[in-house]
């Protein structure tokens, strides 16, 4: 029945628009997604939270440094990042801006709660800021340095609305002691405890310094500090002062960094009660990713993308790695070498080797029809019984966010049919009916392991998991599953294999590598501006980006400096990772050349070798997804989606390498 599902509620950070996503944000950004589609399998109706904090000092200085006004900044920012979530699969139910309207009453309205409960006095302040962090530091003197970010604090004196902090130790430590999950995982709970312990401050939760922020009613030129106004983007993006008819709030899951756990454990929780509102009911600090031992900035040019990794390897990869490589909580080392060690290992010849060679046996054997099992034998009920307890550990490791644990469970499984196929060696029997029937067993058998391990691993891999599904020629979707009622046996036999898709290339590691590093390097120091976003995209090219604006008209001479040349196409190849891109060798009469061009959608491969198509010779090499290309083949763009048309000489018989003039 509609409307009768329980409620889940989770949030990301709403991360700072002074910067773009790099993989610390993509990593939390994907749990929560991963939490999401595993909710949703449970009978959770879910709503998944993140957005953009676009007030304060570190905004209104990049929109100078830009030199557009703030409002333009953040809208552009916060576009790319919405534009990011959504490229990558995982995008908000809710994306909230800290500068929607809808969000700056919710502000308005917490304060004057907190106000009216008695919360709120006026004050003089004198003291260091972070403004890097949006904090005070209150052990610092004039001249020191943050002692979390390192940076030079600056020294602030306004007189500014306080919060009355201090009243919530006792509520605090009582809530903490009553909700003992409300801090996870304990070693955070531990900490924060003892930092409330030792006292609290009352805390600044207005600026007169500040001129880009949420005006305070009546007060200006008072504008709320940043986390007053960030933390309550939670309340305001599922109805914020209607959030009872959304039934939303209190919120069950807020997953943070380490590094803004105190702000979401302590004056959010106080925030709330000074307006007597529900607290949340967790807050899950999870670790850093490293790189080099160190936190990744953008200044330290240490930052890993995300974009270029989805590109290469897949979304999927991306996400397994991050929630299996690390134990949840912990901080853990970002390594390409890892990375792609994992793919290979873990999924192209793990989840992606099982699929495809049980859908090969059962369609050599049985026509691509799922077999009814015959009898069974012990090691096929070991199997059976083995695969039951799997169901059971990775959906408990799950629920309690041990993702490593819960994936390893699967793989596991994954295994155990690989060693189970080399002791059956189902090849090597014959067709006599017996044989046939243990045949049938066998791949009735792995094929039934395959559908578990898909279902149990679809929240972390949701597109590939889609794709052995089709394979196994299941009904519905995978995501339309429910985790309470998956057994083992429930495969059906007679169900007719689907279409097989690529899941998992095996990739060369360092060639891999390479080509990740050269997509973050152009998405880092492009080398060309960015075409605006309305324009149609580049067709069969090696150049891409706009180029500087032409005049009307030009002369002979402007046109003779495009050297054009009759190429005759040699070898043709998909690019893992690229599914626009094909990679040509090309005939140009004086030499062969690599050149890429995106046609992949719309040309087969196989039909273009012999092709004789014009080809730009004398544009500078790039790197096209990593790839060199060494020239551009012509094409025109036709229809609105830009299909690319090779140009071509299909009348007359010309020469490799003649010029076009
Ligand atoms: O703090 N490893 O925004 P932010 C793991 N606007 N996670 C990382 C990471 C890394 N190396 N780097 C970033 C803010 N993160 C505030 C939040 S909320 C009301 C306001 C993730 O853009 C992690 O979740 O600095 C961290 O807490 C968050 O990004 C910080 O994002």
């Amino acid at each position: 029945m509609p409307g009768s599902k329980p409620k889940f509620y989770l949030t990301t950070p709403i991360y700072y628009t002074n910067g773009l996503p790099h993989i610390g944000h993509t990593y939390t950004t994907v749990v929560a997604d991963a939490i999401r589609r595993y909710k949703r399998m449970r009978g959770y109706e879910v709503v998944m939270t993140t957005g953009t904090d676009e007030h304060g000092v570190n905004v209104e200085r990049a929109a100078q440094k830009a030199g557009i006004p703030e409002s333009e900044y953040v809208a552009r920012m916060a576009v790319a990042w919405k534009a990011l979530w959504d490229e990558l699969g995982i995008p908000a139910d809710e994306f909230i801006r800290t500068t929607d309207i809808q969000h700056v009453r919710t502000v308005q309205w917490l304060f004057k709660l907190c106000r009216e409960n008695g919360y709120v006095y006026k004050g003089i302040y004198t003291g260091q800021y972070c403004i890097y962090d949006n904090a005070f530091v209150t052990e610092a003197k004039p001249g020191d340095n943050c002692p979390d970010c390192g940076r030079p604090t600056e020294t602030v004196t306004e007189e500014n609305y306080y919060f009355k902090l201090s009243a919530f130790q006792k509520p605090l430590l009582d809530f903490y002691k009553r909700n003992p999950a409300f801090i996870q995982p304990e070693t955070r709970k531990n900490e924060i405890i003892s930092f409330v312990e030792g006292g609290l401050k009352d805390l600044s939760i207005t600026r007169t310094t500040v001129r880009w922020g949420i005006p305070v009613p009546g007060e200006e030129p008072h504008v709320f500090y940043v986390w007053f106004d960030a933390l309550t983007a939670y309340l305001s993006a599922v109805g914020g002062p209607e959030y009872e008819k959304r039934g939303f709030w209190p919120c069950d899951l807020h997953l943070v960094g380490k590094d803004i756990i105190r702000f979401h454990a302590v004056y959010w929780p106080a925030f709330l009660m000074a307006a007597m509102l529900p607290v949340p009911r967790q807050v899950w600090a999870h670790g850093w990713f490293l790189m080099d031992a160190s936190k990744m900035s953008k200044s330290k040019g240490n930052v890993v993308l995300p974009r270029p990794i989805a590109n290469m390897l897949g979304m999927d990869a991306m996400r397994y790695f991050l929630m299996r490589e690390v134990v949840f909580g912990q901080d853990g080392n970002f390594s390409y070498d890892a990375l792609v060690t994992r793919y290979n290992s873990d999924l192209a010849n793990g989840l992606g080797n099982l699929a495809s060679r049980t859908a090969a046996m059962i369609e050599k054997s049985f026509g691509g029809k799922i077999p009814k099992p015959g009898p069974r034998l012990p090691q096929d009920e070991a199997l059976a019984k083995a695969v039951s307890e799997t169901i059971g550990e990775a959906l408990d490791r799950f629920e309690k966010f041990e993702f490593a644990r819960s994936l390893e469970a699967i793989w596991a499984a994954i295994a155990s049919a690989d060693k189970y196929l080399t002791s059956e060696q189902p090849w090597a029997l014959g067709d006599s009916e017996a044989d046939t029937q243990r045949k049938a067993t066998i791949l009735w058998t792995t094929a039934e392991l395959l559908r578990v391990v898909t279902v149990l691993a679809h929240p972390v891999l949701p597109e590939s998991t889609a794709k052995v599904w089709t394979l196994l020629g299941q009904p519905g979707r995978v995501s339309a599953v429910e985790l309470d009622g998956l057994r083992w046996g429930q495969l059906a036999a007679g169900a007719q294999l689907g279409r097989a898709q690529a899941l998992f290339p095996r990739v060369d590691k360092q060639e891999a590598i390479e080509r990740i590093e050269a997509m973050a390097n152009e998405e880092l120091n492009p080398t060309q501006p960015p075409a605006p976003a309305a324009a149609p995209a580049p067709v069969a090219t090696t150049g891409g980006a706009a180029a500087a604006p032409a005049p009307e008209k030009i002369g002979i001479e402007d046109f003779t400096k495009v050297e054009m040349r009759v190429g005759q196409i040699k070898t043709a190849e998909r690019i893992v990772g690229a599914d626009k891109l094909l990679k040509l060798t090309v005939d140009i009469g004086t030499e062969i050349r690599q050149i890429c061009a995106g046609i992949a959608q719309f040309y087969e491969p196989e039909k273009l070798i012999g092709r004789k198509v014009a080809v730009v010779v004398n544009l500078a090499p790039r790197k096209l997804r990593g790839v060199e290309s060494n020239g551009m083949i012509v094409a025109a763009s036709v229809g609105p989606e830009g299909r690319p048309v090779l140009a071509g000489f299909p009348d007359e018989d010309v020469e490799i390498g003649a010029r076009l003039k």
